[in-house]
């Protein structure tokens, strides 16, 4: 989102809409599940894309739907991939099997010198190539499948390889795609008995993501790319008096957990620490994105400053550190040099000299 206005006359954001909205299923007349026939297109700036690499990661499709990384820099011409020659090239390895986590050596390691708007320094992976067709930007991808594509090029991306098509590039779509049973027949035991989405649970996390993406998941933006003074601080009120909520939400949580288990029992109420119910669902999942950008970029990048996690919402706080130390498919999605990168970097509407502030430190606290 560089350069150009989101927002309408009054400065308020509107979100980015998608157009392709087709499903993966046995009944579909042309998508199919199989192996190897979708791909996934991210970046991991992006808390939208973020959701869709956690799913993946947790349902065990990394074998079966493979994966590109675009460059975190997001420039007038939308998302590139890495090309030979700018930077590292795709590493199989890394970007295929595990969850979309990298190794690098570290934004703290970037020089000042580096503080340009596109990263002139090498210093981490910086995304992939394009595997297939050696397409440099990911508007290729929408211009194969709709050669009159007229609005943004956002990820995520999900790619049928057989029709050259794109499937879906709507994140809440793409969830419950990968969530369903569609490719069960290809994935191991445990994963597949993982429902992110329980029947019995349905309404309720229906109801949690509604006001969590109204408020929590678009208020941050809906604050940071405010055109008017009036229309920021409306939103940064709403966003934290929504984060209120959640924090009461998971104290109450908690306390339940700690008068069932026991204080001591730290282990088992963790394991049962979760935003809806007592497991792992959707709404975990689409709530992560946001809180393990908040501090680290939210805060400061966006003006959401009322507070920061680790300092003013202790139980949404334990809840995150929760999620990240103890599920690798969060904490291995999870890029603070992308996502610090790719805010800072790209958005020099909010940041015009591109300089990317270091702190806090560290990313995420220990649990
Ligand atoms: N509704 C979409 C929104 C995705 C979205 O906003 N993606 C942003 C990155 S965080 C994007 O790709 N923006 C490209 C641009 O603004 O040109 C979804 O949830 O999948």
């Amino acid at each position: 989102m560089p350069g150009k206005s989101l927002c309408n006359k009054k400065g308020e954001f509107k979100g980015l809409p998608s157009i392709f909205r087709e499903t993966i299923s046995l009944e579909h007349p042309i998508y199919k599940p199989a192996k190897g026939r979708y791909w996934l297109y991210v970046a991991l700036t992006c808390p939208w894309a973020h959701r869709t690499l956690i799913t993946r990661a947790l349902k065990g499709l990394t074998s079966v739907i493979g994966c590109s990384v675009l460059h975190w820099h997001l420039d007038d011409r939308g998302w590139r991939f890495v090309e030979a020659g700018d930077g590292k090239k795709t590493d199989e390895r890394n970007w295929f099997d595990v969850a979309g986590g990298i190794t690098s050596t570290g934004l703290n390691n970037i020089t000042p010198a580096a503080g340009v708007s596109n990263g002139a320094h090498r210093l981490l992976t910086d995304g992939t190539d394009e595997p297939h067709y050696g397409y440099k930007r990911l508007s290729d991808l929408y211009f194969k499948s709709k050669p009159d594509y007229d609005a943004r090029f956002s990820v995520p991306v999900l790619w049928d390889l057989k029709t050259r098509t794109i499937v879906n590039n709507e994140s809440s779509d793409i969830i419950r795609i990968l969530n369903s049973s569609a490719f069960d027949e290809f994935v191991e035991d445990e994963p597949r008995h993982l429902n992110l989405l329980p029947q019995s649970l349905q309404p309720q996390i229906e109801e949690f993501n509604s006001w969590v993406y109204e408020n929590i998941n678009t208020g941050v933006y809906k604050a940071g790319f405010a055109e008017s003074a009036e229309a920021y601080e409306k939103e940064v009120a709403n966003l934290f008096h929504y984060l209120d909520k959640l924090e009461t939400l998971l104290r109450e949580k908690y306390a339940r957990l700690e008068a069932e288990y026991g204080q001591s029992n730290k282990d088992k109420i963790l394991a049962r620490y979760f935003v809806v119910g007592d497991r792992l669902t959707e709404a975990d999942v689409r709530l992560y994105p946001t809180i393990v950008r908040f501090d680290v970029v939210y805060h400061q990048h966006f003006k959401c400053n009322f507070a920061t996690i680790r300092g003013g919402y202790p139980h949404i706080h334990k809840w995150l550190r929760n999620m990240y130390w103890r599920h690798t498919a969060f904490q291995r999605t999870t890029d603070f040099n992308h996502i610090k990168l790719g805010y800072t970097r790209s958005q020099l509407r909010i940041n015009p000299l591109g300089i990317t502030p270091l702190g806090p430190k560290p990313d995420i606290i220990p649990l």
